[in-house]
This record gives C-alpha cells, sequence and structure tokens, in this order.
C-alpha cells in the first residue's frame, strides 16, 4: 500500500497510527502541503479535494478521508481493534473522533485560515479563531470521557478516539492553545507511551522540517 501524507498532517497522522497500531508496513509519498503540492493534477486524480490523507491499496483502490481509511484498516485487519465490541462503546468513540475530525479539525485546517487571510484577516485574528475552536471542543472532550476508565480514551486499548486525539492535541500546541485539560493530557501521555504513537510522529517523518 501506499500512503500519501505530509508529516504535519493531523489527519495522515491518525492513518500511520492505525497502520502502525494493526502492524501494517507501506510506502510512504509526501505532499508538501504549504507549497501546494495537494493541488498538483496527479494527486487530484487520486483525491479529487485535495486533502491528505489518501491510501492507495495493492489492487489499485484508492481510499480518502481519514475516518474512512482507519474504518477500514480496522474491518480487514481486526487485530488489534480500533472500536469497542459493543454498539454503546463504538457510538461514544466515534462521537469523540467526530468532534474533533469533523468540528475542530475542519475550521483551523490550512486552507480555511488561508481563504480568511484572503479576505481579509490577520494571522492573529485566523488563528485566535483557531484556538477558540480548539478549546471549546477540547472542554467537551474532557467532558466525554472524564467519566470512562482509562489509561485511553475509552479503557485499556487505544481506539479511533485517541488516534484522532493525539494529532489534535500538537495542533493545539502549534496554534498556542494552553492545554489545560488533565484527562486529555493523561490520555495523550500514555498514547505517545506506545510506539504506534510515538514513532509516527510528525519530527520523525522523512519529511519532517
Ligand atoms: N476530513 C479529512 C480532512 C483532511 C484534511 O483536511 N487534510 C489536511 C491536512 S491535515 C489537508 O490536506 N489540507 C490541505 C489544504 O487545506 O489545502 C480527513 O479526515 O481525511
Amino acid at each position: 500500500m501506499i500512503l500519501h501524507g505530509y508529516f504535519r498532517s493531523s489527519a495522515a497522522w491518525r492513518v500511520r497510527i492505525a497502520l502502525h497500531l494493526k502492524g501494517l508496513t507501506v510506502e510512504h509519498r509526501h505532499q508538501h502541503l504549504r507549497k501546494g503540492e495537494q493541488f498538483s493534477p496527479e494527486y487530484l486524480a487520486l483525491n479529487p479535494q485535495g486533502l491528505l490523507p489518501s491510501l492507495i491499496l495493492d489492487d489499485g483502490a484508492v481510499l480518502t478521508q481519514s475516518l474512512a481509511i482507519c474504518e477500514y484498516l480496522d474491518e480487514t485487519c481486526p487485530d488489534p481493534a480500533l472500536l469497542p465490541a459493543d454498539p454503546l462503546g463504538r457510538a461514544r468513540v466515534r462521537a469523540f473522533a467526530q468532534v474533533i475530525a469533523c468540528d475542530i479539525h475542519p475550521v483551523q485546517n490550512l486552507r480555511v485560515l488561508k481563504a480568511l487571510q484572503a479576505r481579509g484577516q490577520t494571522q492573529d485574528d485566523t488563528h485566535g479563531w483557531a484556538r477558540d475552536v480548539i478549546s471549546s471542543g477540547f472542554d467537551a472532550l474532557e467532558t466525554l470521557v472524564v467519566g470512562q476508565s482509562g489509561p485511553y480514551a475509552f479503557g485499556d486499548t487505544p481506539t479511533l478516539a485517541d488516534i484522532c486525539l493525539v494529532p489534535q492535541m500538537a495542533n493545539a500546541r502549534r496554534f498556542g492553545v494552553v492545554l489545560r485539560w488533565p484527562r486529555l493530557a493523561a490520555i495523550e501521555a500514555a498514547c505517545l507511551a506506545l510506539p504506534a504513537f510515538a514513532e509516527t510522529h510528525p519530527d520523525l517523518q522523512p519529511d519532517a522540517e
């Protein structure tokens, strides 16, 4: 398989973690987002949104959208599971993951901030907005997991919730969010003690700057 990513892409990091947890190795190709390589005709032929990540399977099929890719990997390579066995548990993990993937991350995505800056907002304005969205989202996430057993977001094995949280914590730091959520911090620390999270960290990627 081939994973198209970028060291700093938090959505690509989600897939790197899932692949590592599953013990799957892939060839990595990099699209430099700040140089706009995601908009090359070759890449748009793979992913018409011009977004990372994309995963090309051995038979040539192309998968896009990080959560769909993670769930595909979970269904085709079920051990270790990224989702709980029970429907209620799965709904809770998916809800937590979607707070990040649907409601936090899209707002602070590169193209959104660039579009706002093109319409006259300063970088201070757009980054301040990103900090606000991340902070209110993290308030909700902390509440969602506060009664759950650890050390991970939902129990004693990492799930899709952790796979989304750890990259989003890195984004939060990049935007200068003061991290004031003790349970989220403890989950992140537990995850980063695992090779699947630590070894896939953006700073360790071959295209890291
Ligand atoms: N919902 C998508 C989001 C993908 C996404 O926004 N990727 C970012 C990097 S984290 C990207 O490619 N941004 C390029 C751009 O904004 O032009 C997913 O989960 O795969």
